[in-house]
């Protein structure tokens, strides 16, 4: 996978002291309890090698190496962040994506659980993007399981809006999420 980049240094949580970030985040953040602040900071790379199957586990495994996981998008401010940065970097080109998308933290159930969406922490998504008439679940490619893993959709048109897609049909880029802790605010004893 090249190793073209991305550090976008993003949303710093809070300066409180145990926080709980339920309420800051109208229940659609991960559950961190914690002195220090956040930030989270997204990697974006450049598309899979073509043997790295099955290829959005592998993108998970790929993220969790450098101590991450696929992004969590909660929330438009994320959302578009990311989106600004691949464009910004043209990223969105065949060049880098030729698969025409990139691997996030959202993932259909199977089966019973068909349609219903979660991150990679569990929660259930309260905002969403898709792209026109999508999630739509095609089976052309897989009969069994649908389309449980969704991309940003960098086909031309697609605006890089969340399409849901075969979990292991094509390589895709990948954007990672890292939630770095940036140390405890002290209170000033005065
Ligand atoms: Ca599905
Ligand atoms: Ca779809």
């Amino acid at each position: 996978m090249e190793l073209v980049i991305i550090l976008l240094g993003f949303i710093a949580v809070s300066t409180a002291n145990h926080v709980t970030l339920t309420e800051e985040f109208h229940g659609c953040i991960p559950t961190v309890s914690t002195c220090a602040t956040l930030q989270k900071r997204y990697e974006i790379y450049c598309e899979q090698d073509a043997n790295d199957r099955p290829y959005r586990q592998k993108a998970q495994e790929f993220c969790e190496s450098r101590g991450g996981t696929l992004a969590d998008i909660k929330n438009r401010a994320e959302d578009a962040e990311i989106r600004k940065f691949i464009y910004a970097n043209k990223m969105d080109s065949p060049e880098c994506v030729r698969n025409f998308g990139f691997w996030i933290g959202l993932q259909d159930g199977d089966g019973a659980d068909e349609g219903v969406y979660k991150w990679g922490d569990g929660t259930t998504p309260c905002y969403g993007n898709w792209a026109k008439d999508n999630p739509n679940n095609n089976v052309k490619k897989n009969a069994t399981s649908g389309q449980d893993c969704v991309q940003l959709w960098a086909r031309p048109g697609k605006g890089l809006l969340w399409d849901d897609e075969y979990c292991d049909y094509r390589p895709k880029g990948i954007v990672c999420q890292f939630i770095d802790e940036c140390g405890c605010e002290l209170e000033a004893s005065v």
